[in-house]
């Protein structure tokens, strides 16, 4: 008798449609993509298309019996023209990712089935029914998995391609999910309903020393991927300890008030982090307690950044502008704390109120389109009250001149600045170079 063939599923990463998602710019390794083709490499046989790093989907797809997409807002519109060919051609198409599971309603009417929330949740009934042939249009589990034994991913789904270079070195990696500031232009608190979890220490230094062994070499580069690192002391004084000694790297996302205590930065130092990443997004105390995001205490801002800096860690810091407060001056006044307190790469988006978050459904009235391609922080997609919509992109554009411009370049990095920030602040300045106006529209 002939071995029953395994079923094959293809999963996909669409890539934006807009110019600015150039092929050439360097991609994050896909972690959800990596989640979802682990638990899948168990029964059937996979195969990873990522199109941000030049791999092509194929017209045809008779191949393959199960498509599978992740999906996220500003490239939803490019997974729609896929899945629609795939649905097209009879396949199961099966979405899942932030954007199917914060509008479960619209993404529907383009695939077979949809995952919202963690595939973990749901795999069991998801693939019975796959080798049924009977899938359900929805799959939600309300009860959100453990995270103490996550099984770490398998990274050989994404990386023995020869496009695997077009990577980013570092790995991505998972320590803990959710966040309970709650801030309502944030799709977290919606995923993952304001719980915070954690896997256990003991699994993330496995996870650790996986890498270390398939890499060959010890002295590698993590990224954290939490939504914020930093909302259990206990769990991280662990962690830090272990991390200790590895002769690993690695930077995350933190809240303002785990960098308000010196003790966590020294740990966090001696755990091997070079960079943390701080969400200051306005220097309005007005705005952030719109936002509900009060736990950013503007007044505590620059300690923030010297308690940081003395543990010689790097600031990575995010600014958003096109609040309703923001008026001309914000700029000035971003522009001021950035060089003044020397924060070593900067980044800046417009506010865009993504679908499914709090905000949106307030800002419903005064957005100018649903062009999802443009909903990706580089857009200006609603009516701002403090500005005129040029004025907006003209300060927009200008800021990002002058924070990467050579001069403040050299002002920013007095510091010792590890290499790849060097490189992040040089690529920035030939990109801020090159902006024009249009690009926003
Ligand atoms: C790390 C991170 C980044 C990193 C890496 C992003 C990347 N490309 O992977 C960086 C810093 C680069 C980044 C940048 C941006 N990000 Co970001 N980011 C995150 C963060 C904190 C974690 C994402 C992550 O990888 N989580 C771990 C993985 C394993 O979880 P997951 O993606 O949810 O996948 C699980 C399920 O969704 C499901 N699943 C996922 N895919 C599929 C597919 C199938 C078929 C199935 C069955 C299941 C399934 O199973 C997975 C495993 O459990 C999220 C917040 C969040 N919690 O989602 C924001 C988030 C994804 N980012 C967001 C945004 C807006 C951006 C930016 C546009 C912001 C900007 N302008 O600067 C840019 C876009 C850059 C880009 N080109 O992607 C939004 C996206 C909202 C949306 N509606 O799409 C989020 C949700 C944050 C928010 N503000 O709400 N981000």
């Amino acid at each position: 008798m002939q071995p029953k063939l395994k079923m094959k599923w293809l999963l996909i990463h669409p890539k934006s449609r807009l110019p600015m998602a150039s092929e050439y710019i360097k991609s994050v390794i896909p972690l959800n993509l990596l989640y979802v083709g682990t638990l899948a490499k168990k029964q059937f046989e996979v195969t990873c298309i990522d199109e941000r790093i030049g791999q092509r989907v194929p017209e045809d797809f008779s191949e393959y019996d199960i498509i599978a997409l992740t999906i996220r807002t500003p490239f939803a519109s490019r997974a729609y023209e896929i899945a629609d060919l795939a649905m097209a051609q009879g396949k199961q198409v099966i979405a899942g990712g932030t954007h199917p599971t914060m509008v479960p309603e619209e993404v529907r009417y383009h695939c077979t089935s949809i995952v919202a929330g963690e595939i973990e949740a749901v795999w069991d009934s998801l693939a019975s029914d796959v080798k049924n042939n009977t899938l359900k249009p929805l799959y939600h589990s309300h009860d959100l998995p453990l995270l103490e034994d996550l099984q770490y991913p398998d990274f050989s789904i994404v990386c023995n391609s020869k496009k695997a270079r077009k990577y980013f070195s570092q790995i991505p990696i998972l320590a803990t999910k959710g966040c309970t500031v709650g801030c309502n232009f944030c799709s977290a608190p919606k995923i993952y309903g304001g719980n915070y979890r954690i896997r256990s220490v003991k699994n993330i230094i496995a996870e650790i020393k996986y890498h270390q062994q398939r890499c060959g070499k010890k002295n590698i580069r993590f990224s954290f991927f939490d939504d914020n690192l930093c909302l259990n002391n206990t769990f991280l004084e662990e962690l830090f300890t272990e991390m200790a000694g590895l002769g690993v790297r690695w930077n995350a996302n933190v809240s303002m008030n785990f960098a308000e205590k010196n003790s966590n930065i020294e740990l966090a130092r001696r755990a091997g982090c070079d960079a943390l990443s701080v969400g200051f997004e306005s220097l309005s105390q007005t705005e952030m307690k719109r936002m509900g995001k009060s736990s950013n205490r503007v007044k505590q801002y620059q300690q923030v950044v010297e308690n940081i800096h003395r543990h010689r860690i790097a600031v990575h810091g995010y600014f958003m502008f096109g609040f309703d407060s923001d008026t001309p001056e914000a700029f000035q006044t971003t522009y001021d704390f950035i060089v003044n307190n020397q924060i070593e790469f900067p980044v800046f988006a417009i506010a865009t109120p993504l679908p499914g978050t709090e905000w949106f459904a307030r800002m419903e009235s005064r957005l100018v389109h649903r062009n999802w391609d443009k909903y990706d922080g580089y857009h200006l997609v609603y009516k701002p009250a403090g500005m005129e919509k040029d004025e907006l992109l003209n300060n927009f554009i200008k800021i990002q001149r002058k924070v990467y411009s050579w001069r403040a370049i050299y002002q920013r990095l007095q510091r010792q600045t590890p290499f790849w920030l060097w490189v992040a602040n040089m690529g920035l300045h030939f990109f801020a170079n090159g902006l024009k106006e249009e690009n926003f529209y």
